[in-house]
């Protein structure tokens, strides 16, 4: 299968971390999917603090969101990001939604909508989560969500939930 394509493709990655010193596994993340062959930063957004969703026996977040312009198909993305993810010393555990060092989800892939068993775009729970509609909506206000509606309609639905932007 083809890792890429003669088509630049504007792409939204969302980033948490709550382990490990989180801000810096951010910062690193950054720097690592900017280094990414066939990949180039857009824009950043500020870091934000959020209150942990899922089991609350775990330390605080910090999430951001980034786009980028990519010739990665979606796959090869999801598989770059998740090469990142393990340098970073991601352990998968069967606890849903627990601690990370990092958390790497391709929120949007162009306009397009995908479903195969690896992946789903929009990203699961896009609009509803203010962890990640806040930080997309800083670096992309005009943002139309794929089945979901205009970026700005769902930010004014969506309560902060503690989400707080660093300075
Ligand atoms: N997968 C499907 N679609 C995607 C996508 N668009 N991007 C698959 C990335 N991965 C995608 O992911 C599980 C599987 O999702 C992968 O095999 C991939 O093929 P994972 O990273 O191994 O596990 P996960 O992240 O724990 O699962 P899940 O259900 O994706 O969790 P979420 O939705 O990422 O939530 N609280 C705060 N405050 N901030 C957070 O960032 N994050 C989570 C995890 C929980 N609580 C949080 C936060
Ligand atoms: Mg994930």
């Amino acid at each position: 299968m083809k890792d890429s394509s003669d088509v630049l493709v504007t792409a939204y990655i969302g980033l948490g971390s709550n382990l490990d010193n989180p801000v810096a596994q951010i910062k690193s993340a950054r720097a690592a999917i900017a280094l990414l062959e066939g990949v180039s930063e857009l824009t950043f957004s500020s870091l934000y603090h959020s209150l942990p969703m899922g089991p609350q026996d775990q330390p605080d977040y910090i999430n951001a969101a980034l786009s980028v312009e990519t010739y990665l198909t979606p796959i090869a993305l999801l598989r770059s990001l998740q090469a990142i993810e393990t340098i970073q010393g991601r352990v998968r555990k069967d606890e849903r939604w627990g601690a990370r060092t990092l958390d790497l989800d391709i929120l949007l892939y162009g306009d397009e909508e995908i479903d195969v068993p690896d992946l789903m775009v929009p990203h699961t729970g896009i609009s509803e989560r203010s962890f990640v509609l806040y930080p997309l909506f800083e670096i992309a206000p005009q943002l139309i969500i794929p089945g979901k509606g205009i970026i700005a309609d769902l930010v004014a639905k969506c309560p902060l939930d503690g989400l707080k932007q660093m300075v």
